[in-house]
């Protein structure tokens, strides 16, 4: 404002001298930053090339950790595997800080420190994403460290899976934002009372959002050129709905931390999430980070 009053003087004054040089100075002013974000939201063909070039990279990356990690490795010497898989394959950098938590630490949401050893029994939870021609990648994938899971982190992963699977199938043109997160609580809210893990009538711990002792975050975000990428979730007041070129996150998660009271011990330290990157279709949606496996199938080891 202050700089547009200093024009509007100056060319004032000028305009007196040589009224035909004079430009006109703006009287209204609009932020552009929303409408930037709304464009972004919306990714062009070229941008989805280079996001599903980020997702493909990433997710094989992926796919190399969990055939090369051991007990009595380090968390960081997984990172420094991404991260080379994805510089050596056409990532010019990371699109975050990678997480590679081993046990206990895959309840810490944002745990970055990668600085324990992995130890024989432990999920390994890594959530990290190489980026491409700046555009992000945002994969989690959860395993077990000696390849096999046991019968209560396998539980778990089942009911993770399924709920993301279920989340992924509400991704599609005229469904709204609120619609993955909605159907994933529900399955894992009746999944956690099958197993005992919450306890009472599941109408009552749908209304109470039990699910949150175990399930603290929402269903996903946005991705882009940032990982938590522009554009508005609500519009006047309403979640919004998905439209085709639209990309975003599906990443459920249980995490029952050694700390939980009241609970059976065989469940503690079991932190599991499941992250893939969407592309909204026409017709549905296209994972892009399809490569990186998780079924259980795929991912346990002889
Ligand atoms: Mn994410």
């Amino acid at each position: 404002m202050k700089w547009l009053n200093v024009a509007r003087h100056n060319f004032h004054f000028k305009s007196r001298l040589e009224p035909q040089s004079v430009l006109q100075v703006p009287s209204i002013l609009i932020d552009i930053l929303p409408l930037i974000s709304e464009a972004r939201l919306f990714k062009c063909p070229v941008e989805i090339e280079y996001m599903r070039r980020a997702a493909q990279i990433s997710a094989l990356a992926h796919k190399r950790l969990m055939e090369q990690c051991r007990p009595g490795q380090m968390e960081y010497q997984l990172e420094a595997w991404f991260n080379a898989y994805c510089l050596e394959n056409g990532c010019r950098g990371l699109a975050y800080n990678s997480i590679v938590a081993s046990g206990n630490n895959s309840c810490t949401l944002h745990y970055v420190a990668n600085d324990q050893a992995i130890k024989n029994n432990d999920l390994i939870l890594v959530d990290a994403g190489g980026e491409y021609n700046y555009y992000a990648a945002d994969i989690t994938r959860t395993y077990p460290a000696n390849g096999k899971f046991t019968k209560e982190q396998r539980q778990i992963y089942e009911l993770v899976l399924r709920a993301q699977l279920a989340g992924i199938d509400q991704v599609k043109p005229g469904n709204r934002w609120n619609s993955v997160q909605d159907t994933m609580v529900k399955i894992i809210t009746t999944g956690l009372l099958e197993l005992g893990i919450l306890k009472g009538d599941l109408q009552q711990l749908l209304t109470t959002k039990a699910h949150r002792q175990f399930y603290m975050h929402s269903s996903g975000h946005w991705l882009g050129m940032d990982v938590h990428d522009v554009g508005d979730y609500k519009v006047d007041g309403n979640w919004r709905t998905f439209e085709p070129g639209m990309v975003l996150t599906v990443e459920p998660g249980i995490y029952i931390h050694n700390s939980t009271k009241n609970i059976d011990s065989k469940w503690l330290g079991i932190g599991i999430r499941i992250e893939d990157d969407l592309l909204v279709t026409s017709n549905g949606n296209e994972v892009l980070s399809s490569l990186a496996p998780k079924q259980i199938a795929e991912i346990e080891r002889g």
